[in-house]
C-alpha cells in the first residue's frame, strides 16, 4: 500500500514534531501573498512558533498570485506540509501547522480579495520576489510594470499585489474596518517604506482620500528576512515521503539558519513571533544592508561566476579553491561597507556566512539565484560600490561582479551552450547588446539600460575601467581562466 497523504488525520513517524497546537482551534489573522517554498520555510514557521507558544487567531490564509500548485498541494493536506532541515550532520523533519488554506488567485480572484477585506485580517505579509511588485525605486509605481498598468485600468478587479492592497484597504475604510499592517519579507532595501510609496502612489492615482487614509492610518514595517531554500524537487517530496512515512506535495528542504528581523510597528497586533527567534528592533537599516551586502551580493557574484564555471550547485563553488576565494574577497569587501550591527560580529557572520554556502545537504542551484538580476544589483552591488567609491576605496570585487552578471547576459557558456536569462528585462537585455562585440561595448551596453546603473557610478572612471577589464579577462581567455587570474591577483594583495 502506498503513503497517505499528509492531513491532520494522518499519523507521521515517531520523531516527527507535529504542531504544538491544535491548528483548528486558531483562526486566521494572517493573509500571506506568495505562498512558495521561502515563506513556507520562514515566516511560516516563526508563525507556527508563535502560536505553539502564545496561541492567538493567527493563522495564516495563503495566497498564490499565479499558479494553482500549491493550493492543489497544501489544501488536501490541512495545510500541513513537512519542513525538512539539513543540518550537515543530520536531517530532521517537522510538520508546520500554521497555514490554514491556500487560495489560488487566478482561480478564485474573489476569495483572495474577500480575505484581505476580512476584519479579522491584521497583517498582510508578502513574498513576491523584488520584480513582483511593479514599483519604481523611490518613486512610486511604475506605470509601465504591466501588474501595475493592468490594475490600474481595472482597479476593482486587481490581480497584482499593489492592486489588491489598495482595493481591499479601499475596501475595509469602506465598511469603516481599520487598515492591516502589510509586512514585506522580499530582499529589497528598506522594503516597507518601498511598498507603503507604492501603496499610497497607487491608491493616490485612483482616491487621493484613499491614499491619505492609508498613508495616516496604515503600517508598512520593514523586515530583514534569512534562510537558504532551494526550489523544492522530487527528491524532496521523496525525502519527506522517507521521514515522515506520508505523501506530501509542498514538503520543503532548508538549512537550519533562520533569522527574522522585524521593525516594530504594527497596528492591529501581531503574534508572539519572538518565539521563533525573530527579533524586534526600531532601526532596521543596518541588519538589511548586512544581509543584502554580504549574503545576497556575494550569492550574486558567485552565481554568475558558477553557472559559467560548471558548478550547478553554490556547494560546488564553495568546493573550488579560486571561487572560494573570491566568495572570501567580495564578503570582506562587503562587510567594509558596513557600520556595526546590533549584537552581531561581521566577522562571525562572514564565517557563517561560508559555512552555509559549503553545507553540503543545500542543492541550491546558482542558475535559481542567477535570475533576476536588474532587480538585485543595484542593492547588492551597486550601492555599495557607490559609497566605496566615495570614500576613495577600491571596488575591484564589486566591479568583477557586475561584469560576471555582464557576461551572464550573453545567454551562452564558453562552451557554447545557450540559456534563458530569467530577467524581466531579458527582451531589453538582448537588445542593447545587439552588435556590442567587445567589453567595451557590452558594458556600455548594459549600464544605459534606464534606472539601474547609479549614474555617478555608471560615469565613474574607476568603475567604468575596471568593469571592463574584468569583463575583458572573462571574454578573451574564457571565465574559468578569468576566475584562476582574478583568485590568484586577489591572493598577493
Ligand atoms: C538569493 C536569495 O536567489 C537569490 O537571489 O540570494 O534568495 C537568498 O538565498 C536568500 O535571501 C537567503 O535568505
Amino acid at each position: 500500500m502506498g503513503a497517505p497523504r499528509l492531513s491532520r488525520h494522518a499519523a507521521t513517524r515517531a520523531g516527527v514534531a507535529r504542531p504544538g497546537f491544535a491548528p483548528e482551534a486558531h483562526g486566521a489573522g494572517i493573509v500571506h501573498i506568495g505562498a512558495g517554498a521561502f515563506h513556507r520555510a520562514h515566516q511560516a514557521v516563526y508563525t507556527d512558533d508563535a502560536l505553539a507558544a502564545a496561541g492567538g487567531d493567527w493563522r495564516i490564509t495563503g495566497v498564490s498570485l499565479r499558479s494553482t500548485d500549491i493550493a492543489d498541494a497544501l489544501n488536501p493536506q490541512d495545510g500541513l506540509y513537512t519542513l525538512i532541515v539539513h543540518d550537515p550532520a543530520v536531517t530532521r523533519a517537522r510538520v508546520v501547522g500554521s497555514i490554514a488554506r491556500v487560495i489560488a488567485a487566478a482561480r478564485e480572484p474573489g476569495a483572495t480579495l474577500a480575505a484581505l477585506a476580512d476584519p479579522a485580517t491584521r497583517i498582510v505579509t508578502t513574498t513576491v520576489t523584488e520584480k513582483a511588485y511593479g514599483i519604481a525605486r523611490g518613486a512610486g509605481v511604475d506605470p509601465a510594470s504591466p501588474a501595475i498598468a493592468a490594475d490600474l485600468a481595472n482597479p476593482r478587479f486587481p490581480s497584482g499585489v499593489i492592486g489588491l492592497l489598495v482595493e481591499a484597504l479601499r475596501l475595509r475604510r469602506a465598511a469603516g474596518d481599520a487598515p492591516f499592517t502589510v509586512l514585506c519579507c522580499d530582499n529589497l532595501p528598506d522594503n516597507g517604506a518601498l511598498l507603503r510609496l507604492g501603496v499610497v502612489d497607487f491608491a493616490g492615482r485612483l482616491d487621493s482620500d484613499l491614499a491619505d487614509w492609508i498613508a495616516a492610518e496604515g503600517a508598512f514595517p520593514s523586515s530583514m528576512v534569512d534562510r537558504i531554500t532551494p526550489a523544492p524537487t522530487a527528491t524532496t517530496l521523496a525525502l519527506a515521503r522517507e521521514l515522515t512515512g506520508c505523501e506530501d506535495m509542498a514538503a520543503v528542504e532548508t538549512e537550519p539558519f533562520s533569522q527574522w528581523v522585524i521593525e516594530n510597528r504594527f497596528v492591529a497586533g501581531r503574534p508572539r513571533w519572538e518565539a521563533g527567534g525573530a527579533l524586534f528592533v526600531e532601526a532596521i537599516a543596518p541588519y538589511e544592508r548586512m544581509k543584502l551586502r554580504m549574503l545576497n551580493g556575494t550569492h550574486s557574484m558567485l552565481a554568475y561566476c558558477g553557472y559559467l564555471t560548471g558548478c550547478t550547485y553554490v556547494r560546488d563553488v564553495m568546493a573550488r579553491p579560486d571561487l572560494a576565494a573570491l566568495v572570501g574577497r567580495h564578503l570582506a569587501a562587503a562587510r567594509s561597507t558596513l557600520e556595526s550591527v546590533g549584537g552581531i560580529d561581521l566577522g562571525r557572520y562572514a564565517d557563517d556566512l561560508r559555512a552555509r554556502f559549503a553545507n553540503p545537504a543545500i542543492a541550491h542551484q546558482t542558475y535559481q539565484i542567477a535570475m533576476d538580476g536588474t532587480e538585485k544589483l543595484p542593492q547588492r552591488i551597486f550601492e555599495p560600490a557607490l559609497e566605496l567609491l566615495g570614500r576613495g576605496a577600491g571596488i575591484r570585487p564589486f566591479a568583477f561582479a557586475a561584469a560576471a552578471w555582464m557576461r551572464y547576459c550573453l545567454g551562452r557558456t564558453d562552451a557554447g551552450e545557450t540559456y534563458a536569462l530569467r530577467d524581466p528585462r531579458e527582451a531589453q537585455i538582448r537588445r542593447a547588446l545587439e552588435g556590442a562585440g567587445n567589453a567595451a561595448a557590452i558594458s556600455a551596453a548594459l549600464t544605459a539600460l534606464p534606472g539601474f546603473v547609479p549614474e555617478r557610478l555608471a560615469a565613474h572612471p574607476v568603475w567604468r575601467a575596471e568593469v571592463e577589464d574584468a569583463l575583458g579577462a572573462m571574454l578573451s581567455g574564457g571565465m574559468a581562466a578569468a576566475v584562476r587570474a582574478e583568485a590568484a591577483a586577489a591572493a598577493v594583495l
